[in-house]
């Protein structure tokens, strides 16, 4: 018979590219979605795309613990993949009480409505390398102590230690993947690759000229979306359930990301990225890099795409949907 998975946040980047490889295995696939005012699926299961009418949608709200629980009462699950979040860091400084409340009840309503319902369902949880944060050591390892240093970062912190209570306290089969930034053309546009990418596209066509962006100095440890949710899979199928670490195992600043994206359009980034105040963070995370050996030798997880592929990845796309919004015929 065929598994049976629940997403949340399967409007995201990662839920889409999830949801594809599920069905590709031959999964039923469920998904978790807020109710919004105005619906307009044509913008928002954009992600989802050509699958969406395999998929079967529950409207549930991670700010309500009966919303969450009445989905687990009317369907079983073998595996919850728990993606849903505010996952935007320096939204969590504008409102840090909207991104603790979204990202850290909401994972412990999951978790509590499985331990009522269904406590033998696996539950993956979506940590982040942005746990790490003010970096104790080099590269970051599962053993690398914590040290957040955003309302997001320390939202994901106190999810990864619910998920391993839940784990240790009730026996409950619950990972966490501390994944490292993963990136795609269905990254929101408010992250620095997607904002790299489509400004220089815009730019390729004159219909604008300039791109202004924060630290240029940041480095990231950047991977592809689509291998990131392979990794989210392996780590519920192995024996035992555990925390793994999820990365390429390379660093790049935001200054070589415009280089290599600008590059591609046959562009000079110094003659339109300008640094701009406004987009700094009252505290940065200057240097992300993981080491993923575990994940590599335990879950025989590795990245497929390399970093110059997935910038190209991007600006393509990002060109031609540019093309389209100008009317071109891609000539330019
Ligand atoms: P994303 O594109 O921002 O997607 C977030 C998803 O969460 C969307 O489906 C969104 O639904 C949903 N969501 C947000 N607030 C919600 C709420 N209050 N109630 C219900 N749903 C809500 O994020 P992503 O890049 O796919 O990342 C997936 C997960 O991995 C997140 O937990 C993120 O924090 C974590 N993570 C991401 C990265 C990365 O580099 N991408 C790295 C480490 C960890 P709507 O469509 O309704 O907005
Ligand atoms: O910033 C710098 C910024 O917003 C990356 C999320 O998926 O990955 C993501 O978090 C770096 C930072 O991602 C701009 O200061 C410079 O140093 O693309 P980002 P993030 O904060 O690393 C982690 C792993 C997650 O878990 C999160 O959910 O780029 N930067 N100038 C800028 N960043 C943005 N957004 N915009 C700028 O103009």
């Amino acid at each position: 018979m065929a598994k049976k998975a629940l997403i949340t946040g399967i409007t995201g980047q990662d839920g889409s590219y999830l949801t594809e490889h599920l069905l590709g295995l031959g999964y039923e696939v469920h998904g978790l979605v807020r109710r919004v005012a105005l619906e307009d699926p044509t913008r928002r299961f954009t992600r989802l795309g050509g699958v969406l009418d395999r998929v079967k949608l529950h409207a549930a709200s991670l700010e309500s613990y009966p919303s969450i629980f009445q989905v687990f009462s009317r369907e079983q699950f073998d595996e919850c993949y728990h993606l849903a979040a505010q996952s935007f860091v320096a939204e969590s400084f504008t409102d840090g009480f909207s991104t603790m409340n979204t990202n850290i009840n909401g994972t412990h309503f999951v978790l509590a409505a499985l331990r009522e319902l269904q406590p033998a369902c696996r539950f993956y949880f979506a940590g982040s390398s942005e746990m790490f944060g003010k970096v104790r050591e080099v590269p970051q390892r599962e053993t690398t102590p914590f040290h957040p240093r955003s309302p997001y970062g320390i939202s994901k912190v106190a999810g990864f230690d619910l998920t391993r209570n839940y784990r240790e306290a009730y026996r409950m089969y619950c990972a966490s993947g501390i994944l490292f930034n993963h990136e795609s053309p269905r990254r929101g546009y408010e992250f620095v690759t997607r904002k790299v990418t489509s400004t220089a596209a815009r730019i390729k066509l004159g219909l604008t000229s300039e791109l202004l962006l924060g630290n240029l100095e940041a480095k990231r440890d950047w991977g592809h979306a689509r291998d990131y949710v392979r990794a989210m899979h392996l780590m519920l199928q192995a024996e035992e359930p555990d925390d793994y670490v999820v990365a390429t195992g390379e660093t790049h600043s935001v200054r070589e990301f415009c280089e290599l994206a600008f590059g591609e359009l046959g562009l000079d980034y110094r003659e339109h990225v300008r640094e701009d105040e406004r987009f700094y963070r009252p505290a940065e995370v200057e240097l992300l890099v993981g080491d993923s050996a575990k994940a590599r030798r335990v879950l025989g997880w590795e990245p497929q795409c390399s970093f110059d592929e997935l910038i190209r990845e991007m600006v393509r796309e990002d060109l031609k949907a540019a093309e389209r919004a100008a009317g071109h015929d891609g000539a330019a």
